[in-house]
């Protein structure tokens, strides 16, 4: 195995990521509620094939296998999330001890395994009970989900010491209450999702006090971010200049992006929206101080969700894609130079150190006559944007660990079970029975050699 003389840092932890509706299935099992997802997917016509999570891969009962397949992938740490009413059925009050106790069992199986568990609040998972009582759209569901975080914290804190509050909340606003294609499926104007997304940013807010007061001493505490990233066509002062604009200006589609939610949790205060709409204007200028104050709690660390970028030649406008530029499987674009520089344009911006907590790309993957599964793309895929990775480390940006999206194939949201994005091929039709893939193979010897084995 050719070494390079450029491994990642001693400390820097290498996992993989995974969300709890795309993996456990249990939808009602052992108490809990009904959540905004599964309501979705019982609704017909919202995801490709009538497809739903009910099952999914049934990590729920296969929880110890699995966390034995991440020890044959040399997995260091593990990203999962809390599904928030098999831990809380009604959202709020009563606690499921059966859910919670899943989440003890999971925690100890990773620790035993020598893993560390980084845990995820919200991954999308809201109660159907707060749902109907309004959702992100009541700001009562912001403290809600800081009695989540609290009986999370009170009840894994002594087991787990990475948090990130909330998964993507430019997804959950923009898909959810935006377009209407995530669940809760509502299609609303922008000032309404504005008002969702400072709910959710009051729900970070109480989440990270309550895990602060729960949560052992020295736990480490985040977000976990996405939305638009550019990247500069040549590496110099001026372009990259015209890339860290075009990646914090706030574009048509406003809170699709890293500023709008960032801005305000660690800086303090919104993004400048001039221009935007004259009622977003309006609406930002009625939020009153203390709403600031509750959101700009200190953060340990920033949650990086990256998959590709736009490239901006030194005059800011965008440079169009190469025709027959590579893409995934989901269509979306391969653009390695996105990771480089979003580590460094979030740290620029925010100061924080970074885990990049999702990379990675769906593939047409498939059960080879061999009987295993051959996924190069994957493995071209992910060495590409952990070479640019490294760039940036190289360069001094504090990154901390990669999490791949993800572990295993699992529950691509509206997209069903068609996208394939995991290290482990999971045969749904054949009693859900996992394969490690060739990447998976591979991303071990990455692990083991701490990145000296990527070219
Ligand atoms: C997201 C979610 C994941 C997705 C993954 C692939 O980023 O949308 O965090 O749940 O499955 O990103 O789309």
């Amino acid at each position: 195995m050719a070494t390079q003389a450029h491994p990642f840092p001693q400390d820097f932890l290498w996992g993989a990521a995974t969300s709890a509706y795309q993996i456990e299935g249990g939808w009602n099992a052992d108490g809990k509620g009904p959540s905004i997802w599964d309501h979705f997917c019982h609704t017909p016509g919202h995801i490709a094939n009538g497809e739903t999570g009910d099952v999914a891969c049934d990590h729920y009962h296969r929880f110890r296998e699995d966390v034995a397949l991440m020890r044959k992938l040399g997995l260091q740490s593990y990203r999962f999330s809390i599904n928030w009413p098999r831990v809380l059925p009604e959202g709020t009050g009563t606690v499921n001890q059966a859910g919670l106790d899943f989440y003890r069992r999971l925690t100890d199986e990773l620790l035993e395994a020598g893993i560390t568990p980084f845990v995820t609040l919200y991954h999308w998972e809201l109660p159907l009970a707060l749902h109907r009582r309004g959702g992100w759209l009541n700001p009562e569901t912001a403290k809600a989900f800081g009695e989540l975080a609290e009986v999370v914290s009170r009840a894994l804190g002594d087991r787990v010491r990475h948090y990130m509050t909330l998964n993507e909340p430019q997804c959950a606003v923009f898909l959810g209450y935006g377009t209407g294609s995530h669940a809760p499926g509502c299609q609303t104007d922008l000032v309404t999702q504005a008002a969702a997304a400072h709910h959710l940013l009051l729900a970070h807010g109480h989440a990270v006090q309550a895990l602060r007061a729960n949560a052992a001493e020295g736990a480490q505490v985040g977000i976990a971010s996405t939305g638009g990233i550019s990247y500069p066509s040549e590496d110099t002062p001026e372009n990259r200049a015209a890339a860290y604009r075009a990646t914090f200006r706030l574009r048509e589609r406003a809170l699709f992006s890293h500023a709008w939610f960032l801005d305000p949790a660690i800086l303090g205060h919104y993004p400048a929206s001039d221009g935007l709409s004259p009622e977003l204007g309006d609406f930002l200028s009625q939020i009153p101080p203390e709403d600031l104050a509750l959101i700009r709690q200190p953060l340990d660390f920033l949650g990086l969700n990256l998959y590709n970028g736009d490239e901006v030649a030194p005059d800011g406008t965008r440079v169009p894609r190469a025709t027959g530029a590579a893409r995934t499987a989901l269509h979306w674009s391969v653009s390695p130079q996105a990771m480089r520089y979003a580590v460094t344009f979030l740290h620029q911006r925010y100061g924080l150190p970074l885990y990049v907590t999702e990379n990675g790309q769906s593939c047409d993957d498939r059960i080879f006559l061999d009987g295993q599964v051959h996924d190069p793309d994957r493995i071209d895929f992910t060495a590409r944007y952990l070479i640019a990775l490294r760039q940036a480390v190289e360069e001094g940006v504090p990154v901390r660990g990669y999490f791949h999206w993800s572990l295993m194939d699992n529950f691509e949201w509206n997209s069903g079970y068609g996208e394939r994005f995991g290290l482990v091929y999971v045969d749904y039709a054949d009693s859900q029975r996992r394969i490690i893939k060739d990447s998976g193979r591979w991303y071990r010897q990455v692990i083991e050699s701490n990145g000296a084995s990527l070219p």
